[in-house]
């Protein structure tokens, strides 16, 4: 075994205060894709970049196009959690981690079976109306034609996510930054580190065992004290 995954297992093994913080790396390998890698959405054919598209001035001018993209990106049908989604479910269980921070919004963490799971940018499992708030089912959302509207007043159906230009949801930013400043092992993986406030959040961190599990650099190499550039996948059915 590499030497590197040796001494994250050794972290893993001799600690009961581990907290991980993720991107959209972690759910590559599920075949969801991500922004940044040369396979990632920015990479391919769309008329707008990622960001653009899931902006909320965006989806307030061109609600149809918006869900052009939602549907054919963002919903993945038949994405299962992949074995770093289910070996941070176990270590959950086993009473070592504390809390998975994720910028991800596919809801596959909750599928392994993690129980606290911060969702930085909410989730496309829940929607709701944008003109009287009633929820709206996610599944009829995620699989209808053009654009869904509410049932009870006919206005527009959005995600329940973070749009760019938004702000973050305050008591999860809150709880992710207590969980993070308290942790003996920070686990950062599957995350370009280029997206605000959210990277941020790594500033928090005290301790001195912080691994970056990604596999291109990130800017924040430098300041960890382990940097492994593998798949994440590969690198959790190790640890
Ligand atoms: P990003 O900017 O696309 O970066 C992803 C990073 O993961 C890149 O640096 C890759 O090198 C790395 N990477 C890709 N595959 C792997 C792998 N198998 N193992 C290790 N590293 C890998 O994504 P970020 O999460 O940093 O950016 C934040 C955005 C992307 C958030 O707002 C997310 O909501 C958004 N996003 C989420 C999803 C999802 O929910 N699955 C998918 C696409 C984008």
């Amino acid at each position: 075994m590499d030497d590197k995954i040796k001494t994250l297992r050794d972290w893993i093994a001799g600690s009961g205060n581990i907290v991980f913080f993720g991107g959209a790396g972690v759910s590559t390998e599920s075949g969801i894709p991500d922004f940044r890698s040369v396979d990632g959405l920015y990479n391919q054919q769309w008329r707008y970049p990622p960001e653009t598209i899931l902006s909320a001035t965006f989806f307030e001018r061109d609600p149809e196009e918006y869900y052009r993209f939602h549907h054919a990106k963002l919903v993945v049908d038949g994405a299962k959690p992949n074995r770093a989604h289910l070996r941070l479910s176990e270590l959950e269980r086993e009473g070592k981690l504390r809390a998975v921070v994720t910028q991800n919004i596919d809801g596959l963490h909750q599928a392994a079976g993690s129980k606290n799971v911060l969702e930085l940018h909410g989730s496309i499992l829940r929607a709701y109306c944008t003109r009287c708030r009633a929820p709206y089912p996610a599944e009829k959302m995620n699989h209808c034609e053009g654009v869904p509207r509410c049932p009870e007043c006919g206005g527009i159906v959005r995600p329940d996510i973070v749009l760019y230009e938004e702000m973050l949801d305050q008591d999860v930013l809150q709880k992710a930054v207590r969980y993070i400043r308290g942790a003996e092992v920070l686990i950062v993986g599957g995350t370009s580190l280029g997206v605000y406030p959210a990277a941020g959040l790594i500033n928090y961190y005290e301790g001195d065992k912080l691994a970056l599990v990604n596999l291109s650099d990130t800017p924040y190499d430098r300041y960890a004290n382990l940097v492994i550039h593998e798949k994440i996948g590969e690198v959790f059915s190790q640890v």
